[in-house]
């Protein structure tokens, strides 16, 4: 066990680096878990309440919402906006996600697990009900209401482990389809509250008094609330390296390496914890590969290709040349893995505001191309590998990577930090690495392609777009 921590240990390090402010919530005294909980405010929920939020229709979120409360030094007014907007938007949100627990079988909801999920739905919605459809004007009032944000983060932690095992014990009732169409939509969702609530948690903790300055400080140059707009993805790279390599080596006593080529000091604004939890499972991947097929003496190599700027006019496509990189793929098509977009549940509408997001750093993005030699994905492999809890990883693997995951207050630090919430020291087994990868992916625009060359290895796209260029996002 004590080994096994060692990872996280590190990554946690790498967190403080790279995030302070996100290390100094996780430190902070509204995380100790349980005791905010019972001091919280809480409303009777009825299913009224319930069905009235979740007939709202979702706010289309924008990223200029997300940066428009933190520019340069917060005031007090851009801090009470913070926390009213994300008020006006996290209570039909969470009604939705109630609503579509409700909407599964009911055998599937009545597995303990699935159904503490819908419990924490309910805990969660229970804190914000006494909020709904109030105006947050005091500082006083904005602290309660941050304790109530930390609190919501704080009991959706484990969630991905514990809908993992849910649904792995009622797989007799439902089909994996249905299972990924559940999954994909929930953590779909989830990523967008997590993503609101720890942002205005950032925003309040950069404007606590004794917090040092976060907004372009020497220690933290250039984020807004968990937005990083000089985002280097080489670094997050070799960090990520540095966290698999480990894990891969405790499990099998070598470890390949990888070589990061391309425009390895490339910047651009996104959400460094999205990053380094897709890359991670991509790694996690491409290692498990080279190391069972016995090509670990085979480096995994590592391309960082920006994109090229679009014309901001004609989205460089009137004049009949496309210049943005396409890959053809045998299996899917051919993908244009520049304009990739997330077509799901909800609709969203364009904003003005993000068009004219001021960001330092608005470049259009960047494609990740990881490149093993570990033999390729079989084709009757293939088209199940986008399910949430497929994996070729075998039962007991598989079983392990589920029950030997701890609760230690490293996990509370992980949760907060890393957005899959848990499961990141086994190499593999969940199966969620592509599907909720992708996930995140495509939440800011972009999107993951895989192309395997069956018996020699697989070529793993990743594309993403600056988060200063996307219009919209749910
Ligand atoms: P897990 O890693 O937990 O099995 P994933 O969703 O990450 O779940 O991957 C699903 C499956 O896809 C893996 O079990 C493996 O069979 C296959 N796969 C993914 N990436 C690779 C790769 N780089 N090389 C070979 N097979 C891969
Ligand atoms: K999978
Ligand atoms: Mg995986």
């Amino acid at each position: 066990m004590a080994q096994l921590q060692r990872p996280l240990f590190i990554q946690s390090q790498f967190i403080r680096q790279c995030c302070p402010p996100i290390a100094r919530r996780a430190t902070g005294p509204l995380f100790v878990r349980g005791r905010r909980a019972r001091e919280l405010h809480t409303a009777t929920v009825s299913d009224s309440d319930i069905a009235r939020l979740a007939s709202l229709p979702l706010h289309p979120l924008t990223l200029a919402d997300l940066v428009k409360h933190g520019r340069s030094s917060l005031t007090t007014a851009q801090l009470l906006a913070s926390a009213n907007f994300t008020l006006r938007i996290l209570p039909s949100r969470l009604a939705h996600r109630i609503q579509s627990l409700r909407n599964l079988p009911f055998i599937v909801v009545s597995n303990p697990h699935i159904s503490k999920i819908h419990s924490n739905y309910m805990h969660s919605f229970s804190t914000l009900l006494p909020w709904a459809e109030k105006e947050i004007t005091t500082l006083e009032d904005e602290v309660k209401f941050a304790e109530v944000m930390a609190d919501l983060v704080q009991t959706h932690a484990n969630t991905i482990s514990i809908l993992a095992r849910g649904f792995l014990e009622a797989r007799k009732y439902i089909s994996p389809k249905d299972v990924t169409r559940f999954l994909d939509e929930h953590l779909r969702a989830r990523i967008g509250t997590r993503l609101i609530a720890e942002q205005h948690l950032a925003l309040h903790f950069s404007s606590q008094p004794h917090a040092e300055i976060m907004h372009e400080s020497e220690e933290n140059p250039g984020f807004i609330g968990v937005i990083d707009t000089k985002l280097r993805p080489a670094k997050i790279v070799q960090h990520c390296e540095n966290v698999v390599g480990e894990i891969c080596e405790l499990k099998y006593g070598v470890r390949p390496h990888v070589v990061i080529n391309g425009e390895p000091e490339y910047t651009f604004a996104h959400v460094p914890v999205h990053l380094e939890y897709i890359i991670t499972e991509l790694l996690k991947n491409a290692f498990r590969a080279t190391v069972e097929s016995g090509m670990e003496r085979e480096p995994i190599e590592v391309t960082i290709a920006p994109l090229p700027e679009e014309p901001s006019e004609n989205n460089g496509e009137s004049d009949g040349v496309d210049t943005r990189p396409r890959i053809n793929m045998a299996d899917q098509g051919t993908t244009d893995i520049a304009s990739q977009r997330f077509t799901g549940n909800a609709p969203s509408t364009t904003t003005t505001d993000a068009q004219i997001l001021p960001l330092a750093h608005s470049t259009p993005g960047v494609t990740i191309r990881i490149r093993d030699r570990g033999g390729g994905i079989s084709p009757e492999t293939l088209p199940h590998i986008w399910d949430y809890s497929f994996t070729t990883y075998n039962d007991d693997q598989a079983s392990s990577t589920l029950s030997g995951r701890s609760s230690s207050g490293m996990d509370a630090l992980h949760a907060m930090t890393g957005p899959g919430g848990d499961g990141t020291h086994s190499l593999a087994g969940l199966g969620y690495g592509l599907p909720l990868g992708r996930a995140y992916a495509e939440y800011f625009g972009g999107g993951i392609a895989v192309q395997s060359l069956w018996g020699w290895g697989t070529d793993v796209y990743l594309s993403l777009r600056g988060v200063g260029s996307v219009e919209e996002y749910r």
